[in-house]
């Protein structure tokens, strides 16, 4: 009975969330902070300044607010970089067929993502018209976990939230999801959340849980 939904895009759609640890941890390096891959996993599906004071508890000094704002695009410059090097077969097999099937059996279809780059990534995977809505970072004044920006995707999709799935990588994303009402599908680490309503290991798995 579900009528949409609402993927979000790194760690969902595209593998982006590498591109995003070698970025930090370029900046990282660059001043002296240390940074590993554990750190980098608590800003999965947070924003981008969000992220930058997650990387500078380890900091030594204080930075003002003029050199984060330096930091966060010093590292959004390494990511766009990578960013651009993507091309349609970035986009995984199984994550085209089950889109595919989706839209065929007539279920809206949007993305949900924190990230700035959101247009920019769907033009790269060859997805720049597939989506019914893209709510993306541009459009939201709360990053995850707060449900803004599934509620916005709902809400200009016309669908309710029952009538909506949320498929998420990330804790943060779970949480918003959870927040705003909605089920969840949760792929990787989100599969391991108390709140995810179907965890699941293969994404393909999304096509029975909609036609059930
Ligand atoms: C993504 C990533 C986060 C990233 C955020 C902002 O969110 O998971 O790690 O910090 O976007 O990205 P940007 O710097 O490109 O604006 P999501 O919601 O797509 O997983
Ligand atoms: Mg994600």
């Amino acid at each position: 009975n579900k009528k949409a939904v609402i993927f979000d895009l790194d760690g969902v759609i595209c593998s982006t969330d590498k591109y995003h640890y070698i970025a930090w941890k370029a900046m990282a390096d660059s001043i002296q902070v240390y940074f590993d891959e554990n750190i980098n996993h608590r800003l999965r599906g947070v924003s981008r300044m969000e992220s930058l004071e997650i990387i500078l508890e380890r900091a030594k000094r204080e930075f003002t607010e003029e050199e984060k704002i330096q930091l966060t695009e010093k590292k959004n410059q390494i990511y766009q970089k990578m960013l651009n090097q993507m091309s349609e077969s970035d986009l995984s097999g199984e994550v085209w067929n089950t889109l595919k099937r989706l839209k065929e059996s007539g279920i809206l279809l949007a993305i949900g993502s924190s990230s700035k780059n959101t247009k920019l990534i769907l033009e790269r995977l060859g997805l720049k018209d597939f989506f019914d809505i893209v709510i993306d970072g541009n459009d939201i004044s709360n990053s995850k976990p707060d449900p803004e920006v599934f509620l916005k995707a709902a809400d200009s999709l016309g669908v309710p939230v029952e009538e909506c799935l949320v498929v998420e990588d990330a804790n943060a994303g779970i949480q918003a999801a959870y927040a705003g009402g909605f089920q969840t599908v949760g792929v990787q680490e989100a599969a391991g959340n108390e709140h995810t309503t179907f965890p699941v290991k293969h994404f393909d798995e999304i096509i029975k849980l909609i036609e059930a």
